[in-house]
């Protein structure tokens, strides 16, 4: 969608900072990131939001996301995490394009989500 800022990032018409890619999705650092590591996997392809995907899709970003979460405790040494996904404006989406939050959490980080 040309209006769309994670359509254009994963066009690579505007920059992101990306930690990992595959054919499907982009794992890039969110740009407002509510604590140190907060990073956001996004598919390639455009949906809205989650009555939008193909569900098994689902699937798929899930079993990354795992991968990733990994990967990311063992660099950062956190213990604790949130797994976020927000669902049109009054449950806090944003952004229209459907992706999947991973934020770290530290003791006494003190942020509200
Ligand atoms: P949500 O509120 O769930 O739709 O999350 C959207 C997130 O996208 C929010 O945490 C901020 C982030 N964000 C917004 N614009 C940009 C951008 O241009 N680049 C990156 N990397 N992240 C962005």
């Amino acid at each position: 969608m040309s209006d769309c800022i994670f359509c254009k990032i994963i066009n690579g018409d505007i920059p992101s900072a990306t930690i990992y890619e595959n054919e499907e999705f982009k794992v890039i650092l969110d740009r407002f990131p509510a604590n140190e590591g907060h990073v956001l996997i996004v598919p390639k392809q455009h949906y809205s939001n989650i009555f939008d995907i193909e569900p098994a899709l689902a699937g798929r970003l899930f079993v990354l996301a795992t991968k990733i979460a990994r990967e990311m405790k063992n660099v950062l040494g956190f213990e604790h995490l949130n797994v976020m996904q927000n669902n049109g404006t009054v449950a806090g989406q944003t952004v229209f394009h459907f992706h999947l939050h991973l934020i770290p959490r530290y003791e006494n980080d003190g942020i509200n989500i």
